[in-house]
């Protein structure tokens, strides 16, 4: 009888589980910051200044926009620099946060091209091109829209004698798997 009791308890507390799950869910989905795809990816780039300009410095989740502090990547000055984060799976992209160097430098990152697709022919520079960053503010996130099912995220600086700084690259969006999209159905993002 006690077991009976205790059984049909463990039901009604898993029922009611269930109905506070079912009733906050959508809240929770309105509610819940977004996934930065780029964090669980792999960055390159195509040179490394110095021993502060790492690529995967640009996906550590840090937007600190101080070069000497560790957390932006930096290539060497040369023709159509390049960096790239692959996202070890597909995605449909609906937009990326760049945050540009913020201690010096502000304009280098102008005629900067935001890459997205699925192909590493020439580093992903061929890619479906999202965007063209006009100008940045120093230090400042922008967010760019995009819309485009991607594998690799390249940024690439068209000219000679280049150097492509950025202090942090953020990718949102949602699985192109449609099995996963309750799990990854985005409705915000983090800042
Ligand atoms: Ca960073």
């Amino acid at each position: 009888m006690t077991a009976a009791v205790t059984y049909q308890n463990v039901e009604y507390v898993k029922g009611y589980e269930y109905f506070l799950k079912a009733l906050f869910s959508p809240l929770i989905l309105i509610v819940s910051p977004s996934e930065n795809l780029a964090s669980g990816g792999i960055a390159v780039h195509s040179s490394q200044y110095d021993s502060h300009g790492a690529a995967s410095n640009a996906i550590d989740r840090k937007r600190n926009p101080l070069y000497h502090a560790g957390s932006c990547s930096h290539t060497e000055a040369e023709t159509n620099p390049w960096w790239r984060v692959d996202l070890l799976d597909t995605y449909q992209v609906t937009f990326v946060t760049i945050t540009n160097r913020g201690d010096c430098c502000l304009h280098r990152i102008n005629g900067a091209e935001i890459r997205i697709g699925n192909s590493l022919e020439n580093n992903g520079t061929t890619n479906p091109l999202c965007a063209v960053i006009s100008e940045m503010r120093e230090g400042q996130p922008m967010d760019i829209p995009c819309n485009i099912v991607s594998l690799h995220v390249t940024i690439v600086l068209p000219g000679r004698e280049k150097y492509l700084a950025l202090c942090e690259v953020e990718v949102y969006g949602e699985s192109d798997d449609p099995n996963q999209s309750e799990m990854t159905h985005f409705t915000g993002k983090s800042k």
